[in-house]
C-alpha cells in the first residue's frame, strides 16, 4: 500500500515535470523564425504585470518596442523631469528574460511636449535652443539604456505625404529647418556609439513617399550621418502593399546599403474610413488576411539578408491602436493572435513554410 502510494506520488512528479518542460519548449513564433531574424511586439509595461500575458510574450516574441512610454512627451512631460517607470521595467523584464528591446522614438512631432518649443513667454524658441534640449532629450534617454537597447527609431515620419513638399510642415522643421534630422542622429550616436539608428517611417512602399524618403537616407548618407537602417512601420491592409510594391521597396531602400526592418506590423482587415455595421471578422476578411500575411512574411524570407528583425504593434485582437485609427470606435482584428490571444489562421500561415 505504502509502496503503491509512492509510485503514484512519483509518477505524477514525473508527468508534471515532463509538462512543465513541454510548456516552456513549446515552440512560439520566433522559434520558426531562428535562423531569419527577429520577432518583437508593442507592448505596455501592464502587459508585464500579468503573467499569463507575460509568458505569451516570451513564448512568442525576442524582441520588445514600448507602444508609448519611451515617447518624448510620456517620458519626458516637463523640462528636467522624466518618467522612467515604465521604460525601466519594459528594459529589465526583456534583459532578465533574453529579448531585445528597440527604442521607439527619440524626435517625432506627435507625442512631443509642448514645453520643447516654447519659451516662458509662450513664444516660439530658437532653434539654438530647440537643438540644445534635442540633444539633452536624446543623451539623457539613450545614456540611460546604453548597451541595453540595440536600436533606435531616431526619427520618426519626418516625410510630408502631401505630393509637392519634402518633409513635414512640424514644428521642427518650422524652427530647425532640415538640420533637426542630422542632428538627432548625431547626437544618439554620441551616446551610444554601439546603437543601431533607424529613420521609421510609414507608407513607405507607395512610390511617392519611397521615393522621398530615399532622397532623405541619400543626403543623411552622403553627409556622412550616422544613420545604418531604415524603419518600413508597415501599417498595412488585406489589399496594401502589393508584393510588387513591397519587394522594389525593399530594392530600393537596400541599394543604399543599409538594413532594414519592420517596426510596426499590422495588417487591417479595412480599406476605407467607413464604420461597419457589423462589428465581427468575417469569413472574407480572414481569407484576404491569411493571403496577406502569408505574402508578406515569404516576402520578408526571401529578404533575410537585407532585413534585421520584425515588429508587430499590439500583441493580440483584443486591443490594436487601429481600433481608434483612423476610425474612433471601429473594431479592427490585424494580428496574429485573437482576443483570446489563441493563434489565428494567418499565424498559421506564417509558420508554414
Ligand atoms: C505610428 N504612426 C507611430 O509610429 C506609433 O508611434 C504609434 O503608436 C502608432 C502608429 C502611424 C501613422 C500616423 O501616426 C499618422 C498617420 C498614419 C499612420
Amino acid at each position: 500500500m505504502i509502496r503503491s502510494s509512492r509510485l503514484f506520488v512519483s509518477a505524477i512528479f514525473i508527468l508534471s515535470t515532463v509538462a512543465t518542460f513541454a510548456q516552456h519548449t513549446e515552440k512560439g513564433l520566433k522559434d520558426f523564425y531562428g535562423n531569419y531574424f527577429p520577432i518583437g511586439v508593442a507592448i505596455t509595461p501592464r502587459h508585464l504585470q500579468d503573467s499569463a500575458t507575460s509568458a505569451f510574450l516570451v513564448r512568442h516574441f525576442n524582441s520588445l518596442t514600448a507602444e508609448n512610454v519611451m515617447k518624448m512627451e510620456p517620458i519626458h512631460p516637463e523640462e528636467g523631469r522624466y518618467n522612467w517607470g515604465g521604460a525601466d521595467a519594459i528594459v529589465q523584464f526583456a534583459t532578465e528574460n533574453g529579448l531585445k528591446v528597440r527604442g521607439h522614438t527619440l524626435c517625432w512631432h506627435n507625442q512631443a511636449p509642448k514645453w520643447m518649443f516654447y519659451d516662458a513667454n509662450g513664444k516660439l524658441v530658437s532653434k539654438d535652443i530647440l537643438l540644445g534640449r534635442l540633444r539633452k532629450h536624446i543623451h539623457d534617454v539613450v545614456g540611460r539604456y546604453k548597451g541595453k537597447i540595440y536600436a533606435w527609431d531616431v526619427v520618426n515620419e519626418a516625410i510630408s505625404d502631401q505630393p509637392n513638399e519634402f518633409l513635414r510642415n512640424s514644428l521642427w522643421y518650422q524652427i530647425c529647418g532640415e538640420d533637426f534630422i542630422a542632428a538627432a542622429f548625431r547626437y544618439a550616436h554620441e551616446a551610444d556609439p554601439n546603437a543601431v539608428l533607424f529613420y521609421n517611417d510609414y507608407g513607405t512602399e507607395f512610390p511617392g513617399k519611397r521615393d522621398k524618403v530615399y532622397r532623405l537616407l541619400k543626403k543623411l548618407l552622403d553627409a556622412n550621418v550616422p544613420v545604418h537602417a531604415v524603419g518600413l512601420q508597415g501599417h498595412w491592409s488585406v489589399n496594401d502593399p502589393s508584393k510588387e510594391l513591397l519587394e522594389s521597396a525593399i530594392e530600393k531602400y537596400t541599394s543604399l546599403g543599409i538594413k532594414m526592418q519592420v517596426t510596426e506590423l499590422d495588417v487591417s482587415v479595412f480599406t476605407n474610413n467607413n464604420m461597419p455595421e457589423l462589428h465581427s471578422f468575417t469569413p472574407e476578411q480572414d481569407q484576404l488576411q491569411q493571403a496577406q500575411y502569408a505574402m508578406l512574411f515569404g516576402t520578408f524570407r526571401k529578404y533575410r539578408d537585407n532585413i534585421t528583425g520584425i515588429t508587430f504593434w499590439n500583441v493580440s485582437d483584443r486591443f490594436s491602436w487601429l481600433d481608434n485609427f483612423p476610425v474612433r470606435g471601429r473594431k479592427n482584428y490585424p494580428l496574429l493572435f485573437d482576443e483570446k490571444l489563441q493563434p489565428k489562421k494567418a499565424y498559421w500561415k506564417v509558420i508554414d513554410f
